[in-house]
């Protein structure tokens, strides 16, 4: 049987579930995952290999109306991923009405890859809500394949998965078949922080934050990582330190957790927080971290 392999972007609203989704159909915890939204901001892939195929996913971040120049990068990730894409995997959930941004909504439509659009989060629901939400989804895109789901507990992605399969072209492989990702563990080390961050602090702070790895020093039986947690304004930065240090004290122990069980080996994390001001809307700073 010939090689088959391709790209399988994940496209949709913010917080509908596409991180969840990538991760559990790659079977790795590779992209951050919390309640609120817009906690993607690059392009990750999850690449599933067997002998005979390789499935490219792409997680990428949720859709939206730019405010920051951050976010028109963000934007730049999803645009470049309706164009190289095999197959759209388009997300909505159960409690999306209808996709906000109908900019992407029409890149997708007038885009010529098979589209399977997921409808998301169904054990929140009940038959008649799935129905009615079927049924305007399948007007909308005539041509998709619809299918319910809920990513969480992993129901009905085995039709997802022949869904998609169907769909992959024959191909040799695109990246080395033992490659999970295509970015150096230092990101995703980052991007654990940057969970914790999203997880623990309120309002603006998760947004206005960064985070960096500045030395991954691998020794024997331990890894020394340094981390600085860049925010935009020194009030933000009192409140991740926390009254005597709490909250990073906490950032750290959880994300140094998630690490640990990531590279399966002992990790002494420290870290700093550092002001950048307005870092979000300067091009040279966005470049600078990777945006
Ligand atoms: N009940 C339920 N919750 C889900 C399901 N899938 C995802 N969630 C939750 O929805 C929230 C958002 O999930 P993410 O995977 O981060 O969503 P996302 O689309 O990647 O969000 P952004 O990266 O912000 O665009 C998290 O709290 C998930 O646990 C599901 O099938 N059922
Ligand atoms: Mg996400």
């Amino acid at each position: 049987m010939a090689h088959k392999a391709g790209f399988v972007n994940i496209i949709g609203s913010p917080n509908v579930g596409k991180s969840t989704l990538m991760n559990q159909l790659v079977g790795e915890k590779l992209s951050i995952v919390t309640s609120k939204a817009q906690t993607t901001r690059h392009r990750i892939l999850g690449i599933f290999n067997t002998e005979e195929s390789q499935i490219v996913f792409s997680d990428t971040p949720g859709v939206i109306n730019s405010s920051y120049k951050l976010h028109e990068n963000m934007m730049k990730y999803v645009n470049t991923s309706i164009k190289d894409a095999d197959i759209i995997l388009l997300i909505t959930d159960i409690k999306e009405n209808e996709i906000n941004h109908k900019q992407t909504l029409a890149r997708i439509k007038s885009s010529n890859v098979p589209i399977i659009c997921l409808i998301n989060k169904i054990d929140l629901s009940n038959q008649d809500i799935v129905s009615e939400r079927l049924n305007y989804w399948q007007n909308l895109l005539p041509k998709a394949t619809i299918i319910p789901i809920s990513a969480l507990h992993k129901f009905n992605l085995d039709r997802v998965w022949d869904e998609i399969i169907s769909h992959i072209p024959e191909s040799p492989a695109y990246f080395d078949k033992n490659a999970i990702t295509n970015r150096p563990i230092r990101f995703f080390i980052s991007e654990m922080i940057r969970e914790k961050i999203f997880i623990h602090c309120k309002k603006e702070i998760p947004y206005a934050t960064q985070v960096e790895i500045e030395e991954y020093k691998e020794e024997d039986k331990i890894i020394n990582i340094r981390a600085v947690i860049i925010v935009e304004r020194n009030s933000q930065k009192g409140i991740i330190i926390g009254k005597g240090g709490e909250m990073l004290k906490r950032i750290g122990r959880e994300s140094r957790i998630d690490m640990q069980k990531f590279i399966n080996k002992k990790v002494f994390l420290e870290t700093f927080v550092k002001v950048d001001k307005n870092w979000r809307e300067s091009d040279y700073k966005l470049k600078k971290y990777g945006y």
